[in-house]
């Protein structure tokens, strides 16, 4: 048994999108961060950090958005959201990963100055490759969760990053992408700027 704790628009989308790309059977539960749900006791109990996304595996849990994109396309490798007998690639899928957690999401909310070079680093290293470690993965889902969350934050000018944006077309274009944004859209948004 799965089970998302989420709050629509955050960390946790990413998260959502896997769930749905590989067809698992789950439940979601919707975390107000406005009224401070993640500090509910009974959360903190499942993530002492008072953060979104938590994945319970059958009561068990794991946190942070890699951990649970790698859970998912392992355990369902038929979505074919790693790349397969390819040590080099997979690596590259976690140096993505690394990378979007550690530069891209502490940039989204930096000076703009600093947010831009950092999503100019992420723009360059896609280069014109349409995802970015051969077939779609799951570090196309985390990269795109992060820009779509800084195009629709900090409003770069529309341009700026023609190869993320392009991407984040190819992503948003993808059915269980789309289904994800609908249940969102239904749990109700409550995103800062
Ligand atoms: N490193 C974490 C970051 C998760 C994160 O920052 N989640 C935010 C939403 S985007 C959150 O839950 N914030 C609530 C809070 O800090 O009170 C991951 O990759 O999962």
């Amino acid at each position: 048994m799965l089970t998302l704790y989420f709050t629509p628009g955050s960390s946790s989308l990413a998260a959502h999108i896997a769930l749905h790309e590989v067809g698992a059977t789950f439940d979601a539960r919707p975390i107000s961060l406005q009224k401070g749900e993640q500090r509910n006791p009974e959360f903190l109990a499942l993530n002492p950090l008072g953060k979104v996304p938590l994945l319970l595996i059958d009561g068990r849990p794991l946190t942070e958005v890699a951990g649970i994109l790698w859970y998912l396309a392992r355990r369902f490798p038929a979505a074919g959201l790693l790349p397969a007998g390819d040590p080099e690639a997979e690596a590259q899928v976690v140096s993505w990963m690394s990378f979007v957690a550690s530069t891209l999401h502490p940039a989204r909310g930096a000076a703009m100055e600093q947010a831009l070079a950092a999503f100019g680093v992420a723009e360059t290293r896609l280069g014109e490759r349409d995802w970015a470690v051969g077939a779609y993965s799951i570090a196309d889902i985390h990269l795109f969760r992060l820009f779509w969350r800084f195009t629709g934050s900090r409003h770069p000018a529309p341009g700026t990053f023609p190869r993320l944006e392009a991407h984040a077309a190819r992503v948003m274009a993808r059915p269980a992408v789309r289904r994800t944004f609908e249940a969102e859209a239904a749990a109700g948004y409550e995103l800062p700027g």
